[in-house]
C-alpha cells in the first residue's frame, strides 16, 4: 500500500505536473522521501520565498499552475509573499506545506504554525489535511480552484501522519462542483446595451488588463481592437496584448501610463475594460477617474466589478467566450469613424521620460536590450523605477512576455521568478531586471540560476537607492532621503563571480554616445547572445526619475512631469 506522501506526488502528476519548486525540513520530509521516481522534477531552491516565486515565474509564462513546496513553520511562513502576491495577480499557484503530527497540532509544538489561518485571506482555497485519506480529494479541489474562474492561489496543508500513513489508492480523485445559478454570459444573445453604446459613443476607449491572457483571449480581443480602432491602452499586466505597433495602441495607463493613455482615459465617454480590476495604480483618484465615461467592464470574477466606479454595464463571464461574442455582434452594426477623436490619441508621443535626462542612459539601455531581444521573449521585471521603466519601454507583442509583480509590488520577486520562467520555457530568452534594492532581497538565488545553468540574462540597474522611494520622498517629503541610501552597495560583480556567473559593470556614459559606441554594443550583443547565465550591472544616475507621474490622490490627467 501506498504512503500518503507518494499519494501527494501521484496525485500531483495526475494534475499533470512535472516541475515544482522547494525546500525541505522536518515536517515534510515524507514528502521529499518519495520523490525519487516520482515522475516530479523538484527545484531546490535556497529559500522558500525563492520557491515560491520561481512557482509563480512558471505558472505566469505558462498558465499552468506552480507548485511550491515546504516544511511546517518558518518554511510555510517563507511562502506568505508569494502566495499574496499570486493572490492579487490572478496566478494559479498551489502551495504544499508539510505539517507537525495531528496529535500536536494546537499544541505550540516544534515548527507549528497555522499556515492555513495565516493565509486564509490570501488564499482562493485551502485545506488542512489531518489524513491520508483525504489526499486525494484536497488536491483535486486544490488544483480546480487554484486553475478555475481568476486563477489564485491554493494552500494545502499536510500534517506529518498523514504523509507516512498507507492506504489502497487506486488513482487520483476527480473535482467538480455542484452548478451553480450564476449571473454570467452563457452563449445567449450578446447584450444590446453595450452595442447601444458603443454606437452612440463620442470617445471611446478599450483599457487592456491580465484578464485577457489568463483567458487566453488575445487573439479575439485583437481582432476587436482591429475592429474597432478605438485608443487602446493597457495596465501593466495587460502590456503586450495590445499590439505594440498597432496605431491605436497608447501604451501603458495609470501611476507611470503615457501621457496619451491617462489623457484619453481622462476624456473618453466610453470605457470598455477588458480583465482588469482597475486598482488605484490604474486609475489614480478612483473617485475622479474616467469623469465622464460611461463604463462597460468584461471580466470574469464579479467581485472585481465596481472597484473604482460604479460599471454602468458588466458583462460577467469567461473573456474567451463574452470578447468573441462582442466581436460578432459588432460585425451586424455600422460603427462611427471616431476620427477626430483618433487623432487625439494617436499622436507621436508615447512614454516620455525625465526632463533632466537623467534616466535617459537607463532608458536607453533598455531599448537597447530589447530591440536585440527576439520577439517571443520574456523580460521579468522586479518592482521600483527600474520596473516602470522596463514596463514604459516594453514594445514587444507578446502576451506572456511582460511578467512583473504588480498587485503587490513585491521586491525580490524577479530573479527567482526567471528562475520559473527558464525551466518553463528553456529555448526562450529570459531577460530580469531589477533593482540594486530588490536583487539584494533574493540573491541567494545566483546560486539556482548558476547549479542549474540557467541561462538567464539577468540586468541590475544600480542607482544606489531604493530608488523609487526616494523619488517619492523628493516629491512629496521635501527631499528626505531617510534609509533609501544604499551608497555602501556590495560589488555585485564580485558577488556574481563568487557565485561562478560571469558579470560586467556597464557605466551610464556609453549610454549616451549616439549611434551607440561598438564596445556596448558588442558587450550587449554578447550579453544576450550567450547560453550561459550572465550580470549586468548598470550604473544608474542615483537621482533619475520615472515620468509621467500621478501624484498619490490626484486624477490621471494631473500627471507631472518635473519635479
Ligand atoms: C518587499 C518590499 N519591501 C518594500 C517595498 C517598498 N518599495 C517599493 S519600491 C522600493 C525601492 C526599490 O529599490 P530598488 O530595488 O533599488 O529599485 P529602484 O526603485 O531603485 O529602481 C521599495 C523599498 C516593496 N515594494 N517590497
Ligand atoms: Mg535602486
Amino acid at each position: 500500500m501506498p504512503r500518503g506522501a507518494e499519494i501527494v506526488l501521484a496525485c500531483l502528476r495526475g494534475e499533470g505536473v512535472d516541475l515544482a519548486f522547494g525546500y525541505p525540513g522536518g515536517a515534510i520530509m515524507p514528502l521529499y522521501d518519495a520523490l525519487e521516481g516520482s515522475g516530479i522534477r523538484h527545484i531546490l531552491t535556497r529559500h522558500e520565498q525563492g520557491a515560491v516565486f520561481a512557482a509563480e515565474g512558471y505558472a505566469r509564462a505558462t498558465g499552468k499552475v506552480g507548485v511550491a513546496i515546504a516544511t511546517s513553520g518558518p518554511g510555510a511562513t517563507n511562502l506568505v509573499t508569494g502566495i499574496a502576491d499570486a493572490k492579487m495577480d490572478s496566478v494559479p499557484l498551489v502551495t504544499i506545506t508539510g505539517q507537525v503530527r495531528s496529535p500536536l497540532l494546537g499544541t505550540d509544538a516544534f515548527q507549528e504554525t497555522d499556515i492555513f489561518g495565516l493565509t486564509l485571506s490570501l488564499t482562493k482555497w485551502s485545506r488542512l489535511v489531518r489524513s491520508i485519506e483525504e489526499i486525494p480529494a484536497a488536491i483535486a479541489e486544490g488544483f480546480y480552484w487554484a486553475r478555475s474562474g481568476r486563477p489564485g492561489p491554493v494552500v494545502i496543508d499536510i500534517t506529518t501522519d498523514a504523509l507516512k500513513a498507507n492506504m489502497e489508492f487506486a488513482g487520483p480523485a476527480k473535482y467538480q462542483p455542484a452548478p451553480q445559478a450564476v449571473d454570467a454570459y452563457g452563449g445567449e444573445k450578446f447584450p444590446a446595451a453595450v452595442i447601444a453604446l458603443v454606437e452612440t459613443a463620442k470617445r471611446p476607449v478599450a483599457l487592456v488588463g491580465a484578464g485577457v491572457k489568463l483567458a487566453g483571449a488575445t487573439r479575439p480581443l485583437r481582432e476587436l481592437l482591429d475592429r474597432l480602432r478605438i485608443p487602446s491602452m493597457a495596465t501593466v499586466h495587460g502590456l503586450g496584448a495590445v499590439p505594440a505597433e498597432a496605431p491605436y495602441n497608447l501604451g501603458m495607463v495609470g501611476m507611470h501610463g503615457t501621457r496619451a493613455a491617462n489623457l484619453a482615459l481622462d476624456e473618453s465617454d466610453l470605457l470598455l475594460v477588458f480583465g482588469a480590476r482597475l486598482d488605484d495604480r490604474v486609475t489614480g483618484e478612483p473617485t475622479r477617474f474616467a469623469p465622464h465615461a460611461r463604463i462597460v467592464h468584461f471580466e470574469i470574477d464579479p467581485s472585481q466589478l465596481d472597484r473604482a466606479r460604479t460599471c454602468d454595464l458588466p458583462v460577467v463571464g469567461d473573456l474567451a467566450d463574452t470578447i468573441p461574442a462582442f466581436l460578432d455582434a459588432l460585425g451586424r452594426v455600422a460603427l462611427p469613424d471616431w476620427k477626430g477623436w483618433k487623432a487625439v490619441a494617436e499622436g507621436p508621443e508615447r512614454a516620455e521620460t525625465d526632463p533632466r535626462g537623467l534616466a535617459q542612459p537607463t532608458v536607453r539601455l533598455l531599448d537597447e536590450l530589447y530591440r536585440r531581444l527576439p520577439e517571443d521573449s520574456v523580460v521579468v521585471a522586479d518592482v521600483g523605477q527600474h520596473q516602470m521603466w522596463a514596463a514604459q519601454r516594453y514594445r514587444a507583442s507578446s502576451p506572456r512576455g511582460f511578467i512583473t509583480s504588480g498587485g503587490l509590488g513585491a521586491m525580490g520577486f524577479a530573479l527567482p521568478a526567471a528562475v520559473g520562467v527558464q525551466l518553463a520555457k528553456p529555448d526562450t530568452t529570459v531577460l530580469s531586471i531589477s533593482g540594486d534594492g530588490g536583487f539584494q532581497m533574493n540573491i541567494q538565488e545566483l546560486a539556482t540560476v548558476q547549479r542549474l545553468g540557467l541561462p538567464i540574462k539577468m540586468v541590475i540597474i544600480d542607482n544606489k537607492y531604493l530608488g523609487m522611494v526616494r523619488q517619492w520622498q523628493q516629491l512629496f517629503y521635501k527631499r528626505n532621503y531617510a534609509e533609501t541610501d544604499l551608497s555602501d552597495n556590495p560589488d555585485f560583480v564580485a558577488i556574481s563571480q563568487a557565485y561562478r556567473i560571469h558579470a560586467e559593470r556597464l557605466g551610464e556614459d556609453a549610454m549616451r554616445e549616439i549611434p551607440l559606441g561598438g564596445e556596448a554594443g558588442g558587450l550587449l550583443d554578447g550579453f544576450l547572445a550567450s547560453r550561459e547565465p550572465e550580470l549586468l550591472v548598470f550604473d544608474c544616475h542615483p537621482e533619475a526619475n520615472v515620468y509621467p507621474m500621478v501624484p498619490a490622490g490626484a486624477a490621471l490627467s494631473e500627471m507631472v512631469f518635473e519635479e
